[in-house]
């Protein structure tokens, strides 16, 4: 019987599995270990994409168009900051600028980055348990033809366009779990890994000390879903990452990745050929489909992949 089920996430992608996950099963027996990698200091505010992208999906108030941000949300501050010439590459709303002002308060007030997510979600009517992976900073740095940069910086500001040379993730030897995360996922009954990109989303997760051995040493069931089909990716930028670390773009390139501690990967059905390749990793193969527009969609495979981890 899985009953208490804990997740790695990421952004965008992940945020569409945990929506189907909180409509088969209870968000207090849901826990979720998500990335803070992406987490930038700009304007003075500590902004945290991966969490705030979570729980806005969560809280049903997201920008289900753009993946990120609060739906029908305005942009007076950043356009009166475009007027006194700041910087404004990286799209502020109005109402998510509220989350940005809050969490930086708390945090100068000493409240640990764990301690600011659980305010947040309690406020947004969540009850899922929503941990960073870690209260330290952990931040990939994308080396890239034109030099070393944050990933937000790569992404948004110039467009994902430098060809990436090596990402390293400063701060790893340092991060040290935030409390509970190692516990959530030793007294999981399953453990699921959702579909982020693996270098700078899954990647940071596992580089916080001890986190990586737990995932080995669990005796629960440990269930990854592909971020990678056919290929490509469905968003972001995780194939041109991959592919400037040398690694294939591929279903069966991210399970190996993952091979040290994986159970079964989740593929989609375009990539169906490749389960041999898979089971040859010691990793049981489903393929299925993978892709989640609607909310039926995102039921259909966090149900599939609750029955993956009987
Ligand atoms: N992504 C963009 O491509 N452009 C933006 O202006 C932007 C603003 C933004 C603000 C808050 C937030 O939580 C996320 C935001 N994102 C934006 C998304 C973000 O860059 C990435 O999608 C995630 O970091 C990837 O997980």
């Amino acid at each position: 019987m899985i009953e208490n089920v804990t997740c790695l996430a990421g952004g965008v992608g992940a945020a569409k599995l945990l929506q189907g996950l909180i409509n088969v099963m209870p968000q207090e027996n849901l826990t979720v270990i998500v990335n803070v990698g992406d987490d930038i200091e700009l304007h003075g505010l500590h902004i945290s994409p991966d969490p705030d992208i979570i729980m806005y999906t969560l809280a049903s108030i997201v920008d289900e168009e753009k993946g990120w941000g609060i739906q029908g949300d305005t942009f007076n501050f950043v356009s009166m900051l475009k007027q006194y010439g700041l910087e404004t590459w990286f799209k502020l709303g109005d109402k998510d600028l509220a989350t940005h002002v809050y969490r930086t308060c708390l945090i100068k007030e000493g409240v640990p980055l764990s301690g600011v997510i659980q305010r947040l979600c309690r406020a947004l009517g969540l009850k899922v348990n929503l941990l960073p992976v870690t209260n330290q900073k952990i931040v990939p740095q994308i080396l890239t033809n034109t030099g070393k940069m944050h990933f937000e910086e790569y992404l948004v500001k110039r467009g994902a366009r430098d060809r990436v040379l090596d990402v390293t993730f400063e701060g790893a030897e340092l991060a040290r779990p935030a409390p509970g995360v190692i516990k959530s996922i030793q007294d999981a009954d399953g453990i699921i890994v959702c579909p982020s990109n693996p270098i700078v989303s899954i990647g940071p997760i596992l580089a916080v000390k001890e986190v990586r051995s737990a995932l080995t040493e669990t005796s629960a069931k440990v269930v990854a879903i592909s971020p990678i089909v056919g290929g490509s990716t469905i968003k972001g930028p995780a194939d041109k990452l991959m592919r400037g670390l040398g690694l294939d773009v591929s279903a069966f390139s991210v399970a190996s990745l993952y091979r040290d501690f994986l159970d079964t990967f989740i593929l989609d059905n375009i990539d169906e050929k490749m389960k041999e390749n898979i089971a040859k990793l010691g990793i049981e193969p489903i393929a299925t489909d993978t892709i989640m527009k609607s909310l039926q969609d995102k039921v259909n495979l966090a149900t599939r992949t609750l029955q993956a981890l009987l």
